[in-house]
């Protein structure tokens, strides 16, 4: 049976999921979530305990969580590139699975999600909080991304598809800025990379809905 992915093209945390799969041209069936999608929303619901995607269905098996998607499929599609390297350099790629989540993606979520609440229940406070957590988070990058050409060097990893999306759309969110040189261009190889780049161009029709306003660019 073909692996399906529910998720939504706009969505970071869907394409973090797409890029391995992308990456490894593995065989699999995009489910989009929506309204005009009823049937899809109401499988996610039955898997995803607080209706979140990505959603990962392999026959009986459902894998919610990106990181565990990723896993999943390293451990039972394998494909050419393998998303989780072992000994030291695993550690170290999931480490900054963990940070890129954590703290890039959560950071930009923050103002985003806030934007979407109704009058009255907005949280001025810990928006400005997370965009300055945003700048933390540059700031620690700057100091600990290697050379590079990827996260953890010249391996393409799971830190990478989390990178990916949390570094695309918090730029959005705050500029990382020409004072970082070596993130600003380490997002910039990201965007460059074929099955990122698919990501991007596959959401391009969904900015108009970026609920901060999405700049001219990407
Ligand atoms: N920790 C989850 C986060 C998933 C997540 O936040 N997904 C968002 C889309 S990017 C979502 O489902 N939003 C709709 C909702 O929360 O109801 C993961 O890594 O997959």
């Amino acid at each position: 049976m073909t692996l399906q992915l529910f998720g939504h093209l706009f969505s970071s945390y869907t394409w973090k999921a797409l890029i391995p799969l992308y990456a490894n041209e593995t065989p699999f069936e995009f489910r989009p979530v929506g309204p005009d999608q009823p049937e899809n929303s109401e499988i996610l619901k039955r898997h995803s305990p607080f209706g979140q995607f990505p959603l990962l269905i392999d026959g009986d098996t459902a894998v919610f969580e990106s990181t565990p998607i990723i896993d999943y499929l390293d451990a039972c599609h394998p494909g050419a590139n393998r998303w989780i390297p072992d000994g030291e350099g695993g550690c170290r790629t999931r480490l900054l699975d963990r940070f890129f989540d954590l703290h890039v993606m959560t950071n930009m979520n923050t103002p985003v999600g806030d934007a979407l609440r109704p009058e009255g229940s907005r949280d001025p406070y810990g928006v400005t909080r997370a965009r300055q957590r945003l700048h933390i988070a540059y700031g620690w990058l700057e100091q600990n991304l290697g050379e590079g050409p990827w996260a953890i060097g010249d391996a393409f990893t799971l830190a990478d598809c989390a990178a990916a999306p949390s570094l695309f759309y918090a730029d959005w969110v705050e500029e990382i800025g020409e004072g970082r040189p070596r993130l600003k261009a380490y997002r910039q190889r990201l965007l460059a990379h074929p099955a990122v780049s698919r990501c991007v161009e596959d959401a391009r029709d969904f900015r108009p809905y970026f609920p901060l306003g999405a700049p001219d660019r990407d």
